[in-house]
């Protein structure tokens, strides 16, 4: 049984979230996710749409997701491969060689990510979305209030 492990704050998860997962499940026989804990997303300066609970029961229902553990710190990875068996850590190339040091214990692989799509862009898309119904309504409550007037 070749485990793989790997992090992540996986919030709205999208495409190149899971052609990570799917390329990191193929590359052993049962792949370990650290979701990082909405506290631990504070420390890496990363503001999240969905708390932690939905981040893990969204993983979880990732068909290439074997097991889901909290991610709290940076300094966990190197004891929870070992308690795992990790054979390999992988991650999106976005991190190339930052968790080097890990090689002592496990495979380090660092997979390309999927470009233009991240959640910041689909935050900003989506606020974006918003932004143009709102002055749209605006226009059509000032339309209104002309006619209100008129009467
Ligand atoms: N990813 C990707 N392609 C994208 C976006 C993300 O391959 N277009 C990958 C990232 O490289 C990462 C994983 O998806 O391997 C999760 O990305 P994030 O949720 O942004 O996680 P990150 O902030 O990179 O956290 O200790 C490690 C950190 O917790 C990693």
């Amino acid at each position: 049984m070749r485990t793989v492990i790997t992090y992540g704050t996986f919030d709205l998860l999208h495409v190149g979230h899971v052609n990570l997962l799917s390329r990191l499940r193929a590359l052993g026989d049962r792949l370990i996710v650290g979701c990082s804990t909405d506290e631990f997303n504070e420390i890496k300066g990363k503001r999240t749409i969905y708390p932690y609970a939905q981040r893990v029961r969204i993983l979880n229902a990732v068909r290439f997701v074997d097991k889901v553990i909290a991610e709290q710190c940076w300094e966990q990875k190197r004891d929870d491969v070992v308690r795992e068996g990790a054979a390999v850590f992988a991650i999106g190339d976005d991190w190339a060689g930052r968790f080097d040091d890990l090689e002592d214990v496990c495979e380090v692989i660092y997979v390309p990510r999927t470009a233009d799509v991240s959640t910041t862009e689909i935050r900003y898309l989506v606020n974006a979305m918003h932004a143009d119904k709102l002055s749209e309504l605006r226009v059509q409550v000032e339309r209104l209030s002309d006619m209100v007037k008129r009467f």
